[in-house]
This record gives structure tokens, sequence and C-alpha cells, in this order.
């Protein structure tokens, strides 16, 4: 891949040596922690392809689209409103980043207890790392934890910022708030793009994330099988391209891989064996290339069956009514649709507590695996009360709080060992 794109990441101001040093070292990650698994589905081939051409061939289409005239818009998280960027003919993708990059530098404007995921995204600028990063006209941000607020006063000296104010409760009040900063950012776009955004474009837009996220809900419901069809591994890659890749295209390859799916079931065929310890993940995000906790997971002799987190059933879950007759309304759906992404950063927040038991149950877990990022308080102080309804429950939980390096692996490995075997049905 090096030669063929070489001159486009040139033209993109990356630090090539040390963007070939990182390839080399994802696609051995990738090799190791994906390649390895048994009997992996025949649709899983497009997924190793767009990870394989994740700097290469999906950057040329977003530079091609640059051409003809389209904006790229980049994001940090699952409350920018996509349709409003896609309505108005722009490209939406996702940065959080998920891997060690340039910390050398990031801690010379950032405090290092700094979550790994700010210090991940501001270190891959820095370091000229990330060709999604150049390829962006704007880029995204909101005020959801203080992190990501204060690290984009800076970031915005490097790249060309606008942030969304998002509110942290869920009054009548926060409701219009949230609606005027929908209309605040769609003016903006319409500005960027010179296109403005109407019931018809807004509609398609709707419909095409909509189809997305029903694509990746299928998704999720066929690991509710007794023979879990899919690896936790390989669903959490899914939902971390759905970030990247042009929607319609995966829709489609991730609707013929359920197909695939649909049919090992129906077989009683599964990745694992039968009896398999059925493990929920929850917790913050896991951007890509962050594998690191599924695959420790995996290889202790559990499956991940669910991802309560923004990379999974966060940003998947909901819908946007469709069924609206005006601009308006659509705006209204957009607005409602948003609204009830609970995520740690809302006070209160009983409806993620609701969430994860109700998940739980319905996908049979054995146990709850809840991570969170050293350094990221929303997650971790939520930790508690995510412990005491479980245990109000009877469902069985490890909390785990990891960054992105390699170091903690053996430790992880021995708590992760103990769950399972604590989980694990007695002969
Ligand atoms: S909706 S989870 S994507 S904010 S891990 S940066 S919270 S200190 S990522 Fe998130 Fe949107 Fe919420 Fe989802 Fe801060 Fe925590 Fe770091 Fe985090």
């Amino acid at each position: 891949m090096e030669s063929q794109y070489k001159e486009m990441w040139e033209r993109l101001n990356l630090d090539i040596p040390a963007h070939d040093a990182l390839l080399e070292v994802l696609g051995k990650f990738y090799g190791d922690i994906y390649l390895t698994q048994q009997g992996r589905l025949k649709g899983m081939e497009y997924l190793d392809f767009v990870i394989s051409e994740i700097h290469g061939l999906r950057i040329k289409e977003l530079q091609e689209a640059k051409a003809k005239g389209r904006k790229v818009v980049g994001t940090f998280c699952i409350f920018v409103p996509e349709e409003i960027v896609w309505a108005a003919d722009g490209i939406c993708v996702g940065l959080c980043a998920g891997a060690e990059a340039g910390y050398d530098k990031v801690e010379e404007i950032l405090p290092r207890n700094t979550c790994a995921l700010i210090k991940s995204f501001v270190g891959f600028k820095l370091s000229k790392l990330c060709p999604f990063f150049e390829s962006c006209d704007l880029v995204i941000g909101e005020t959801t934890c203080d992190g990501k607020k204060k690290a984009y006063e800076i970031f915005g000296e490097y790249v060309p910022m606008y942030v969304m104010e998002v509110p942290q409760m869920k009054w009548d009040a926060d409701r219009e708030l949230w609606r005027s900063e929908i209309l605040r950012l769609k003016a903006r776009i319409e500005e960027l793009t010179g296109r403005k955004i109407d019931y018809q474009n807004l509609l398609s837009a709707i419909k095409m994330i909509n189809n997305r996220r029903k694509a990746l809900w299928r998704l999720n419901e066929l690991r509710k099988a007794v023979f879990v069809p899919i690896s936790g591994r390989d669903a959490l890659l899914i939902n971390q391209i759905s970030f990247y890749d042009d929607p319609m295209r995966f829709t489609s390859k991730v609707n013929e891989l359920c197909d695939e799916l649909e049919e090992r079931v129906r077989r009683k065929e599964g990745v694992v064996p039968n009896g398999t310890v059925r493990v929920m993940l929850s917790g913050c995000p896991m951007a890509i290339p962050n594998w690191k906790l599924p695959y420790v997971i995996e290889s202790s002799g559990a499956v991940v069956v669910f991802e309560e987190s923004c990379v999974g059933s966060r940003n998947t879950r909901d819908l946007v009514e469709e069924d609206k007759k005006d601009l308006d309304g659509l705006i209204d759906a957009l607005v409602d649709r948003y609204s009830k992404i609970d995520c740690a950063c809302f006070t209160p927040n009983e409806e993620r507590l609701e969430h994860i038991v109700a998940h739980a149950k319905a996908y049979g877990v054995d146990g709850v695996i809840y991570y969170h990022l050293n350094f990221c308080q929303p997650y971790e102080i939520e930790g508690f009360k995510v412990k005491r309804k479980l245990e109000s429950e009877g469902i069985p939980l490890l909390t785990i709080g990891t960054d992105y390096s390699m170091e903690d692996i053996g430790q992880l490995k021995t708590r992760v060992e103990a769950f399972v075997e604590m989980l694990s049905p007695k002969a």
C-alpha cells in the first residue's frame, strides 16, 4: 500500500517515516488479534479489506470527493448529528483515536493525567499521522466532558474547529438549548458547503443513517443466540469501521454479513463452544485500534456479546423518526433522538443503569466488565452507581481502568481470567 498512496500522503503533509512505522505496527497488531481467530465469517473479508485500506483507499475517496467540491467534516462524539452534514452533501468521519501517538508533543500542551482518548487525537494531529485529520475542512467538537471541552480550545489552534454545546441535563430548557445548537450547526454546515439543507435532503440523510443503525442493531440482535455467531472483537471492529466507511456501502455489507450470521444461528454454529462465558462490555468508547480489552477477554475463555458503549449500542439503539411532514418536524426528530443518548456526561443518568440491566438480561450475559479509561471522571464515577445497580440485580461485575499502553496487559489478563473462572459453570 505504501508506494501506491505515498504521493497522496505527502500531499497531505503526513510524517511519512513515522506513518510507515505506524502502519507496520498496526498491521501486525491486527494480524495477531484478528486474523488468528478460528472460523471467521466470509463477510469479514470486506472489513479486513477496509482496515488494510483505512489510510489508503478511503482517504483517496475523500480526496476525490473534495476535488469535486464536497466538504469533509470530522467528529469525536456521537452527539454530533451527522445527518446535518450528509444532508448538505458533506462527508462525516469519526476521528476518535484509539492508540498512543505523539504523547511527548501532547504533554507539552496538555496535562499528563488526561484521558488516553483525548491525548490520542491530539497526538495524531501533532505528529501528522492521521490522513483523516488532514482531509477535514471542519472538525466538530462538543461540550461533553471537561477534558474534551478544554482540550478543544487548544486544539482549535491546529485545526478548523467548531464546538457544539451539549446540555448536561434533560429538562425542557435543555431541550430548547439542544434544538438551537442543532440549528446553529445547520447554519454553519450550510455556510461551509454552500448548500441549503431542506426537507428532502435532510430526510434522505436521516434514512441513510437510520439504515446503517438498523443494520448494526440487526447484527447486535443476532448475538443474543445461544450459539454466539460472531466474536466480540469482530463486532467491535464493525462498529469502529461504521464511523469511517461510506454509509451506504457499509450498510449493504453489514446486511450481507448478517445474512451469513442468520444462517449460522439457524445451523446452531457458534464461534465459541456452547456454554462459553458471555460478557457485556460497558463504559468508555473503544476507538480504533483499541482492541486490547476485548482481546484479553476473548483469549481468557469468554466471549463478548454486547457493547454498552458509544462504539456499540449507544450509537445504534435509537432511530430518528422519519414520518415528519416538514423541515421543522425533522429537526425536532433529531433533537428527540439525540436527547436519548445516555452518556455519563449527563446528570442524573438513571436511564443508562436501566439500559445496562435490560441488555444484560436480554443477551443472557454471565457478567459485565465495566471499562473506563484512566482519568475519565464521568465513566469512572458513574461506575459506582452501575456497580450498585448490578449488585442489586445479582449480576457479577468486574471494573477495569486502563489506557492504551500494553504495559498492564499481563495484569489485566490475570484479573479477567479470575473473573471468567468465577463465572464458569462448575463441573
Ligand atoms: S457521547 S462517551 S463519544 S462524550 S473517555 S474524552 S468522556 S474523559 S468519549 Fe464520549 Fe460523546 Fe459521551 Fe460517547 Fe471524556 Fe471520558 Fe475521555 Fe471520553
